[in-house]
């Protein structure tokens, strides 16, 4: 059995022009949340088999990066063939080149019209996602051995999370989900959404990235799981699972309180998807960095020398340590599929990296179940709401020429990669 030793990416943060996406709508408002459009990204769309001869010179044997949906439908009920066949030419050429492609469906972004029609708190959106991974899977599902339906499907869950923590750090305790109290500026990017989208004023744009709630929440469960058995229906051969965004949750001090709010995030953020997950294939862990808790919450990162560009702790060691709690309850395969550091300077990376590629050894000599590592990401691309000022990149990417330079942590990563086949 190969170990995929690889690179992850994204359709909207670097093929560029995504125009009927929700988040292209968003980036063009007056009062953009998006520091900045992004326009031709890293223009992937048309460089991808630069990228992959990139990718697979380092020595690298996978690749996994999504589908648009908001190219493959533009308009509810209308699939794009001519879309169809660049995504199909995508796979082919990784698969020419000797490069297992790991395709995501939906990568945090949607097309606009879905958010018209109540977007991610919508129980209609459970039934749009399954035909649509019905669709192309039936177009494409003959190349693909490996499919996550949703990218980081907690995500929504984490940031109402830290939106409510900031805002009890700020002394204000409001209930976070819809209808919230807003600020002034708040309530003038609501009023520009609604317009945008579509919808009635006061009505907030459920884009994936919006605050899930609890409805929402089960709703992307729902996706996640009519959209599995679709996958099955149509080629029973591919393995599907889906990806989640998780930390390694750390003690602060040895209080009651600290205990319960561990327990809490780590319900949260994993143990609550188990019963969605349990037939899956596989599950993707993303992990970057690690939370401590104390009774009084997540504690602060005191040394801001450890502190990623991001403005999170640089804790590579929290890879392993996560992957052995989730192989305490998830008894099947786990791919690495989104772990990196946002650095400038790639040096960190490769230190990052080091530790990182350790660590994965040690669980696979524990003997975890975890078959493949692909780091976050191929390249420098668009950060989404930061712009394109966080440095993820195995490869450097100068925007105004679109001129690609790997770094030297994208061969470090194939030279590690080696001892793992
Ligand atoms: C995520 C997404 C990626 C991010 C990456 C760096 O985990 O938020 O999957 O799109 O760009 O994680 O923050």
């Amino acid at each position: 059995m190969v170990f995929y030793i690889g690179a992850s990416t994204a359709a909207h943060q670097i093929e560029g022009n995504n125009k009927n996406s929700d988040f292209w709508t968003q980036e063009q408002l007056p009062h953009s949340i998006f520091k900045e459009p992004s326009l031709d990204a890293v223009d992937h769309y048309n460089r991808y088999e630069e990228d992959i001869d990139l990718l697979k010179e380092a020595g690298l044997n996978a690749y996994r990066f999504s589908i648009e949906w908001a190219r493959i439908e533009p308009e509810k009920g209308r699939f794009d063939e001519k879309e169809v066949a660049h995504y199909q030419a995508v796979i082919d050429y990784c698969k020419k080149n000797g490069v297992e492609p790991f395709v995501t469906l939906h990568h945090f972004s949607s097309p606009k019209w879905l958010i018209t029609e109540g977007g991610w708190e919508s129980e209609k959106t459970v039934e749009y996602f399954r035909r649509y991974a019905e669709y192309i899977i039936t177009q494409l599902g003959d190349s693909l051995n490996f499919v996550c339906t949703i990218n980081e499907a907690n995500m929504g869950i984490q940031l109402a999370a830290i939106i409510k923590r900031i805002l009890t750090q700020m002394g204000i305790n409001i209930q976070v989900g819809v209808n919230m109290a807003l600020g002034e500026e708040q309530q003038v990017q609501m009023k520009e959404n609604a317009e945008a989208f579509g919808l009635a004023e006061n009505e907030q744009a459920n884009t994936f990235l919006s605050q899930r709630t609890e409805k929402g929440d089960q709703i992307i469960i729902d996706a996640h799981i009519a959209a599995r058995e679709a996958i099955r229906s149509v080629n029973k051969n591919i393995k599907v699972g889906l990806t989640l965004s998780l930390h390694d949750l750390q003690l602060g001090d040895d209080s009651e309180k600290a205990k319960e709010l561990v327990a809490k995030a780590w319900n949260d953020e994993f143990l609550h998807y188990l019963p969605a997950i349990e037939e899956d294939d596989f599950l993707g862990v993303q992990n970057y960095t690690r939370e401590i808790y104390t009774e009084n919450g997540v504690a602060k990162v005191e040394d801001e020398t450890h502190l990623t560009e991001m403005g999170y702790e640089n804790y590579p060691q929290a890879l392993a340590n996560v992957i052995r709690k989730v192989a305490e309850v998830f008894k099947k395969d786990i791919y690495i599929t989104e772990n990196g550091i946002a650095a400038s300077d790639d040096r960190q990376r490769v230190e990052f990296i080091d530790t990182v590629m350790s660590g994965v050894s040690d669980v696979i000599n524990e003997g975890l179940p975890v078959k493949g590592y692909f780091h976050w990401s191929l390249m420098d691309n668009f950060e989404w709401q930061k712009g394109f000022s966080m440095k993820f990149g195995l490869i450097e990417v100068e925007r105004a020429t679109q001129k690609r330079t790997p770094k030297p942590s994208l061969a470090y990563l194939g030279e590690r990669g080696k001892a793992f086949n």
